[in-house]
């Protein structure tokens, strides 16, 4: 039996690269003692910090144009809704097309490359459990149904670094309109993609595969919740969670899965992939606080991608508390910050 033991993002960047490096060739030892673990493409699921490995003549942001031939593209760009712009600068694009999280493909931040494997068409996104008529839809058909807009939002992941981009998509309210949930319906359940043949992340077996996350109703319905189809006014690069994805500025990064394909609607709180992991480091709350360190590190300030400013402190609700503090009253009793 493996144990389950701590990946790379679970780290804060400081410690991240040795330690990440540490604990996967401690993982591959005892993968490869459970079975070989030689993965599509004749990789092997570790640490990837040469460089060497991902290069290759087009970078990802040549790719993520390269979608334009995707038969969405026409959609964008969208107008940009005002109410949610922020104080900062965007990030460069290039920082957030190549610095990513995205485990089905590597628990390295350099995935961009591999991600490309992930077939996007055709995408259908099934809609279950708790609603008044089970219904599978193709995501083509689904986006244009939604109010396309865009929002420059701030994301801040766990492990302290963070960006501010523009993502193209629409309100999550509008989905869940369209899913029509039961009044009983608590908990927003969503899951990934499944498939270790082009996600070769997925074949490594002591994670819970595949990402699941989840929200309650009310929090699914606040403005803020988005589900982004696009960035920087084009389709959403693959590396970024393509076809669609979740954005949840006021929670940690994780929160906001990738390459959605379900919705189920239940009145049971769904159990999350980080969770499921270390239930005692990343909870179902996962709400931004600077007050509230991570179990091994301070979670007071944050790295901005892409430029050399130093840390900036970081706000509770990531700085969107107007929007969302009042889902939390009367919750207090719970771990909200985790
Ligand atoms: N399916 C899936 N979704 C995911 C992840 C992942 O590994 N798999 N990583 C999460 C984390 S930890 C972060 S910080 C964001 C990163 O999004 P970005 O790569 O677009 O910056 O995606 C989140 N969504
Ligand atoms: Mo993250």
């Amino acid at each position: 039996m493996l144990t389950r033991i701590r990946r790379g993002w679970e780290l804060p960047e400081s410690a991240a690269t040795p330690e990440s490096i540490y604990h996967e060739r401690r993982s591959l030892v005892k993968a490869l003692a459970a079975g070989p673990i030689l993965l599509a493409g004749g990789g092997l699921l570790v640490g990837c910090d040469d460089p060497d490995q991902t290069a290759s003549s087009m970078s990802p942001v040549s790719r993520a144009h390269a979608a334009e031939t995707d038969p969405t593209a026409e959609l964008y760009p969208v107008p940009r809704n005002e109410t949610y712009t922020v104080e900062r600068a965007i990030t460069d694009e290039e920082s957030a097309t190549t610095y990513n999280n995205f485990y089905e493909f590597g628990s390295h931040k350099q995935i961009a490359d591999e991600a490309q494997a992930l077939p996007l068409r055709p995408w259908t996104v099934t809609f279950d459990g708790m609603v008044e008529k089970e219904k599978t839809v193709d995501f083509d058909t689904l986006i244009r149904q939604m109010p396309l807009e865009e929002r420059v939002y701030r994301h801040r992941c766990v492990e302290a670094w963070a960006m501010t981009v523009p993502w193209s998509g629409f309100a999550m309210k509008a989905l869940v309109d369209f899913a029509a949930p039961l009044g009983s319906a608590k908990y927003v359940r969503m899951e990934t993609f499944m498939d270790p043949g082009v996600a070769p992340g997925q074949k490594a077996s002591w994670y819970p595969w595949p990402y699941v996350e989840g929200l309650t109703i009310e929090e699914a319905r606040n403005d803020l919740a988005f589900i982004a189809t696009g960035l920087y006014g084009r389709p959403m690069p693959k590396q970024n969670g393509a076809p669609l994805r979740l954005a949840v500025p006021w929670k940690y990064g994780f929160k906001s899965i990738k390459s959605i394909v379900r919705f189920s609607f239940t009145d049971e709180r769904p159990t999350t992939f980080w969770e499921d992991i270390q239930s005692r480091e990343y909870g179902f709350w996962a709400n931004v606080n600077p007050a509230v360190s991570h179990p091994r590190w301070s979670q007071a300030d944050e790295r901005l991608l892409g430029v050399d400013t130093g840390r900036v402190p970081t706000r509770i609700y990531n700085g969107y508390g107007e929007f969302v503090s009042h889902l939390y009253e009367g919750l207090q009793d719970q771990k909200l910050f985790m």
